[in-house]
């Protein structure tokens, strides 16, 4: 994958998902920049290029799970299902690549192994695992939030004489479990996925369990040629609805509150919500994340319908032990959860009665006993928002690493830049709302920004933007205050929290204020000349 020419470049973008594509996109077609993706995989995708696991589908409706930027695009591209499925993903990032031509400016199969910032020629040098190093004025992370597996590190663990896989590095030639023994650990929104799909060909699927989770189902479906006409000629109502809606989704939370309406009312909103499944329940009242008692009305109801649909009492007792307001976790959305339980073949183990011990050559150990496994999954989420970032080997004006930077949780100024880090712009980084965000709108908001604020830059022939430090602190505070006003952190072991990782620091790490107000946060500060930001020119230039 070496590519010959220059050595140098305007922009180094690193990843090449829907965040470094569009990038690229922009800095070249759009600013005529010469810019280059450096890409891990050997193909785009990202985050869903390494997403393979069985069942692995977006919760965000595919109808708006695209780039709005082009009503061409948009009008080329026909979704199968109401929720697009992993491959379909990655095949409709694969058609954008290719329209607008972007695989020649794509570095496949190679990684980042440092980017260092030479104060001097105001540079960012980037160097790669082939040997090479580029440079680059403008350096932009576009690495995903949820693309640093975290695999625990439960003893024994290399031991284990099967095969163990996570999920986010799943083998792209896929697993077979027919006939296979296979345990899961995890019941996040992957695992939740994942079980119902290998319960149809695993002998015997055991589910370890460490906290309960609420799922909603997705009642999927394939689209009708009515909706798929329907989506092509209401584009810009779509894009509308999706720029005002908090979430950044096609449909708008109700404005009404959970004790405005009857207990009756209450319950037949929520069984119409859960009858039209997905993300859309949430959006059923507008204080479920606001008023723990309102909360709770919702976390009932779910709890409630785990009891109906689960036969064994015991298993289902079990996963309706949930400990965390609805949605304070990123609230799962499945096709068949619930239901696999009441097969023959799959079990659950509640790891809060029984922890595990080890993984031994044989399988997983709890305080009750060894479960003989051929294959384990972990299920165990990610390193998320911060993990690929810090893997980058960042270091900074004055030889400060991101890693130090960051040492106490991450801080930038609007997510998209960090103190310290000067030309450097966080796609979707810590302190954007991207992660509670319909994933494409919050990256098109941010991409489009950052793409505005280089035109200015060359236009106006500025060397460096970086933040002030007081902006990052009012940022930080900011991110905090607005989460603090919502229930969200009260899921102690959330990854929003960074809880899920072992010694990483707990701080509120998404911006909980809503998309829409991310995004006139955001074109105020640029209409104000980038106020929080230091612009700063060199002397030479300046002078002449
Ligand atoms: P999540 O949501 O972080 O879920 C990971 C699951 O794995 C969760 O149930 C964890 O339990 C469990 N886990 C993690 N480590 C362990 C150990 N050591 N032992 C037992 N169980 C463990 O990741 P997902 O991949 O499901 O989803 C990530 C996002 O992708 C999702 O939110 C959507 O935005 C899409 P815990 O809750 O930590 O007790």
């Amino acid at each position: 994958a070496k590519r010959d020419g220059a050595a140098q470049y305007d922009a180094v973008i690193i990843g090449a998902g829907f965040s470094g594509m569009y990038q690229l996109h922009l800095l070249r077609d759009r600013l005529g920049l010469n810019a280059r993706v450096i890409e891990r995989g050997d193909g785009v995708g990202g985050t869903w290029y390494w997403n393979r696991y069985p069942g692995a589908r977006c919760d965000s409706e595919s109808h708006s799970y695209s780039y709005y930027f082009s009503d061409e695009l948009l009008k080329e591209w026909e979704w199968s299902e109401r929720y697009p499925q992993q491959p379909e993903i990655v095949r409709y990032l694969n058609f954008v690549a290719d329209k607008l031509d972007l695989k020649r400016d794509i570095q496949f199969d190679t990684t980042v192994t440092g980017a260092v910032y030479d104060e001097k020629a105001n540079l960012w040098r980037v160097s790669t695992d082939d040997g090479e190093t580029v440079s680059a004025k403008y350096l932009i992370t576009a690495v995903g939030c949820l693309s640093s597996a975290n695999v625990p590190d439960i003893p024994g663990r290399d031991t284990f004489k099967g095969k163990w896989y996570h999920t986010g590095q799943w083998p792209h030639e896929g697993v077979d479990f027919t006939g296979k023994r296979v345990g899961q650990i995890g019941t996040g929104s992957t695992g939740i996925q994942a079980v119902p799909v290998i319960a149809e060909t695993a002998k015997h699927l055991t589910v370890f369990q460490r906290t309960a989770n609420y799922s909603i189902p997705a009642q999927n479906h394939p689209l009708s040629a009515e909706f798929k006409a329907w989506a092509k000629e209401n584009i810009d109502e779509i894009r509308q609805t999706m720029r005002a809606s908090t979430n950044g989704h096609p449909f708008l939370i109700n404005e009404r509150k959970v004790f405005d309406v009857s207990a009756e009312e209450r319950r037949k909103i929520y069984e119409k919500a859960w009858e039209v499944g997905g993300l859309r329940f949430r959006a059923s009242f507008n204080d479920l994340l606001l008023d723990k008692a309102a909360n709770d009305t919702a976390a009932d109801f779910l709890k409630s319908k785990i009891g109906e649909i689960v036969k064994d009492p015991e298993t289902a007792k079990n996963l309706a032990a949930i400990d965390h307001p609805f949605a304070t976790k990123r609230p799962p959305i499945d096709t068949g959860y619930f239901e696999a339980y009441n097969r023959d073949n799959v079990s659950l183990v509640n790891l809060r009665d029984t922890p595990i011990v080890e993984i031994t050559e044989n399988g997983v150990k709890t305080t009750d006993g060894e479960y003989e496994l051929d294959i384990i999954v972990f299920a165990t989420g990610f390193d998320a928002m911060t993990g690929s970032l810090l893997k980058l080997g960042i270091v900074g004006r004055d030889g400060v690493t991101l890693n130090k930077a960051w040492e106490a949780g991450p801080r930038t100024y609007l997510g998209i830049q960090a103190a310290g880090f000067p030309n450097m712009f966080t796609i979707t980084g810590p302190g954007s709302p991207s992660v509670l965000c319909n994933m494409p709108v919050a990256i098109e908001q941010h991409v489009e920004w950052v793409a505005d604020c280089i035109e200015t830059m060359e236009k106006d022939g500025i060397d460096r933007i970086e933040p002030t430090e007081e902006a990052v602190t009012g940022w930080v505070d900011h991110v905090n205050e607005v989460a603090n006003a919502t229930l969200l952190p009260q899921a102690g072991h959330s990854w929003y929290l960074g809880a899920n990782v072992p010694g990483k620091p707990r701080v509120f790490m998404p911006y909980a204020g809503g998309m829409a107000r991310f995004r006139g946060i955001c074109d105020e500060v640029a209409e104000k000349g980038y106020e929080g930001f230091v612009l700063s020119r060199d002397k030479a230039d300046s002078q002449a």
